[in-house]
């Protein structure tokens, strides 16, 4: 008889459902992996991504061995080492750098190939070991810096309502968001608001797979949302909707922001936005007169120069009704703003021998050719891929070929970033180590036990880091606390939502809810702000009011570059990982840029043909489909692409090193670009290269 049990454990993917799963082991193999049915939000499903979780951990270019650089960099020819010597010639490189240059020549940059707080982002694993050495710290702001920046400043955190609590709405605001797409566990609670009578609008420049599904669209230019608010709010104290009392007890600077909204009366509205003014009062009205409204925004519209404006603009519409106040009111951003575990307990910043300074994750390509002061020197890599993720990609790439700087990268595959590395580590999967995590579109707290002995030499990165503190010869006993024991650290908070989230229990039932109040009614009893109310005004920020894009909005540059280009999610990868598993990609079309009819008219394109996308920073090779799901004068593709499979670069060719007004973060989708056509291609060959153009693509259908 063959020996066979299931193992509870937890999706570790930057996604906002955080989905529990268990995998079914046979004979020490991982043969079956699903989701949780008892977990209430994951409700046994896991996604199109994630059902072929074993299928990828164990394709052919999983890396499982140490790896040393024997070509030039990018090249990506490696020799297999021990990790004896692998960790030997780190630590001595290390040394040097320390010696010269002092420890902030060091950037741990952790990327969020995995969330975890032992293994992943939201430890920021190996956090102790860079600190003894006095490494500079890194600014992880790649995703949600302006959104949980403008939340903070409006509302006190990024927090916001129990996305659960959408099915308490009666109206349901989808806003710069595509959930079916990139974060699908909250659509059943959407489902629950509309079997109740609620009425679902989507807000996005694109008619995506969610916007197809709502009773209403609107298709702002991206980076406009936050003048949308006003306009909104404009017409909602037209017609004396406000809640006075609301205002009056719970909010700040009410008087002064009541001026700004009457700067944008619908018509001025649809002229920022491009959205009718009829539309605009309709939606206005319907606010008007519903409560509560639950407004669903996630990161896609904060990818914009006023990012961090918008979600504040867009908090203050529920301060202004009263809706924060009620059950199934209020916007949800990111419930991690409710997560109140000891993360400085498990950092341990007071390690390090004196102050750091901050370098930005957003910003690799300055930070490797201009920072100085020193420069850096040594490179870590920890589940990241910015060769593929992060702005301006030529920049990165001149970055990481810079030969005096020592670069090691802890991966599980030989990725566009792995190219340059001088020394590869290889990495365990999620099955195959522990870990603690939330998910940030819920309220529970997930354990994941590992469930398999990890293929060939691969390592966790909390293991990776203790052997190399070893082999440095540190001393601090924390760099040797076992995984186990940085859990408990972390589960020892005394905050009282912690209270009875044991690691016991967590490993017994394989999450739990955090012991928030029920219902929860995160301000009920006030806003954690400076003054305690809901801030129109911050001390920081100033009074909420609209900023505009930067290149979406730049007049001169529209001569050039015409069209404003989103790269949103792909629906069969989840940012860089899945790209190179065969069947996801052949689903995904490959690379394709699409554009509504009257542009690629103007431009005399035809559908299927190979062009070019590109401005002054680069360019990439897309396939061209044409479909009236793309508002005019914007051209869509899809984040995650390797750059190797895909002709050489993807979006992040295009895309900027330019900081959102709030937050640090980056501005993806605030880019401009021209499409040109291209010869007809030699398709190349190859197992990963059979990419079907025809197959459909990022998240439109039919296409
Ligand atoms: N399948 C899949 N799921 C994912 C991911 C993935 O890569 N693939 N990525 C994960 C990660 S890391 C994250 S951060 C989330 C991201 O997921 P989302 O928060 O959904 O973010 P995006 O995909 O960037 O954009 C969402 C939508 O916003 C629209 N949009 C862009 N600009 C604007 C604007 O200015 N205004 C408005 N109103 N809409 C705009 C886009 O057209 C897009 O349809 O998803 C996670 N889930
Ligand atoms: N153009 C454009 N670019 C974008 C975005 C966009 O909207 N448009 N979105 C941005 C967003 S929201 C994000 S979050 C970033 C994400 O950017 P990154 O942080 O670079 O994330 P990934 O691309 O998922 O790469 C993570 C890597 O970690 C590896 N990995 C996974 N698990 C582990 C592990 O346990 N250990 C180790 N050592 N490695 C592991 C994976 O194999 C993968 O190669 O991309 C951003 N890039
Ligand atoms: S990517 Fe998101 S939806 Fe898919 S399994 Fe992971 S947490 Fe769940
Ligand atoms: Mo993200």
């Amino acid at each position: 008889m063959p020996s066979e049990l299931t193992v509870l454990g937890a999706c570790p993917l930057d996604c906002p459902d955080g989905c529990s799963w268990v995998v079914t082991v046979r004979d020490g193999a991982a043969v079956r992996l699903r989701g949780n049915p008892a977990h209430p939000y994951t409700r046994g499903a896991l996604c199109a991504k994630v059902n072929r979780w074993l299928e990828r951990a164990a394709q052919p270019d999983r890396i499982q061995y140490p790896l040393r650089r024997v070509g030039a960099k990018g090249e990506g020819r490696f020799e297999r080492v021990g990790w004896d010597e692998a960790l030997d010639e780190i630590a001595a490189r290390l040394e040097d750098v320390v010696r010269e240059h002092g420890g902030e020549a060091v950037w741990p940059y952790w990327g969020t190939g995995t969330l975890g707080y032992l293994q992943g982002l939201e430890g920021y694993s190996g956090r102790r070991f860079f600190n003894v050495l006095g490494a500079s710290a890194h600014d992880a702001n790649i995703c949600s810096a302006a959104g949980s920046a403008g939340m903070a400043e409006a509302v006190g955190s990024p927090g916001g309502m129990d996305p659960e609590d959408l099915a308490h709405a009666r109206l349901v605001l989808l806003w710069g968001t595509n959930p079916l797409t990139s974060g699908h566990h909250v659509w059943k609670f959407v489902q629950d608001a509309r079997k109740a009578g609620a009425h679902l609008v989507a807000i996005d420049p694109v008619r995506t797979r969610t916007a197809r599904q709502a009773d209403e669209h609107l298709a702002p230019l991206p980076g406009t949302d936050g003048a949308l608010a006003l306009g909104l709010l404009h017409v909602i104290v037209g017609l004396g909707a406000q809640d006075e009392g609301f205002l009056d007890r719970g909010t700040l600077g009410w008087r002064e922001f009541r001026d700004r909204i009457a700067e944008y009366p619908p018509d001025r509205v649809a002229r920022i936005t491009g959205v009718p003014a009829d539309r605009v009062v309709a939606l206005g009205e319907r606010i008007a007169r519903t409560r509560p409204t639950a407004i669903r925004a996630t990161q896609g519209l904060q990818r914009h120069a006023g990012g961090g404006a918008a979600l504040r603009l867009i908090a203050a519409i529920p301060a202004v009704t009263g809706d924060w106040a009620r059950r199934g009111g209020g916007v949800a951003f990111s419930t991690s703003g409710h997560v109140k575990l000891d993360k400085a307990a498990l950092w341990r910043d007071d390690l390090r021998p004196r102050p750091v300074r901050t370098l930005s994750m957003s910003r690799l390509g300055e930070g490797l050719l201009d920072v100085q002061d020193p420069p850096v020197k040594a490179l870590f890599v920890i589940a990241a891929n910015p060769a593929g993720s992060t702005p301006h990609q030529n920049k990165v790439r001149r970055g990481l070929a810079r030969e005096d700087l020592f670069t090691v990268v802890l991966e599980q595959f030989p990725t566009d970033t792995v190219d340059y590395a001088d020394i590869v580590l290889p990495a365990t999967a999620q099955h195959e180590h522990a870990d603690l995590h939330e998910g940030y579109g819920h309220l529970y707290l997930t354990w994941n036990e590992p469930a398999v002995a990890p293929p060939g030499e691969c390592l966790p990165t909390t293991e990776t880091f203790r052997r190399l503190a070893h082999r440095m010869g540190l001393q601090e006993p924390a760099l040797y606390d076992s995984d186990e024991s940085l859990a408990e650290q972390l589960l020892a908070s005394d905050h009282p939502w912690m209270a009875g989230v044991t690691l016991d229990r967590l490993r017994k039932e394989g999450f739990v809810r955090m012991s928030v109040p029920d219902p929860f009614l995160p301000y009920a009893d006030g806003f954690p702000t400076p003054s305690g109310r809901f801030e129109f005004r911050s001390p920081a920020a100033g009074l909420a009011g609209y900023v505009p894009p930067a290149e979406v909005a730049d007049e001169e540059r529209a001569g050039r570059y015409p069209l404003a280009l989103v790269s949103a999610a792909s629906h069969e990868f989840l940012n860089t990982q899945f790209a190179n598993n065969p069947e996801l990609r052949r689903r995904s079309g490959g690379l394709t840029v699409r554009l509504h009819e009257d542009d690629a008219r103007a431009r005399g394109l035809v559908d299927g043909q190979r062009v070019a996308v590109g401005n002054d920073r680069g360019s990439f090779e897309a396939v061209l489909r044409i479909t009236d799901e793309v508002r005019p004068g914007v051209a869509v593709t899809t984040k995650g692409h390797w750059a190797k499979l895909s002709g050489g670069s993807n979006a992040n060719a295009v895309v900027d090193e330019r900081d959102t007004d709030l937050g640090g973060g980056p501005v993806f989708h605030d880019t401009r670009v021209e499409v040109t056509a291209l010869p007809a291609p030699p398709r190349p060959a190859g197992p990963l290269a059979d990419a079907d153009p025809a197959a459909g693509g990022s998240d439109l259908p039919g296409g």
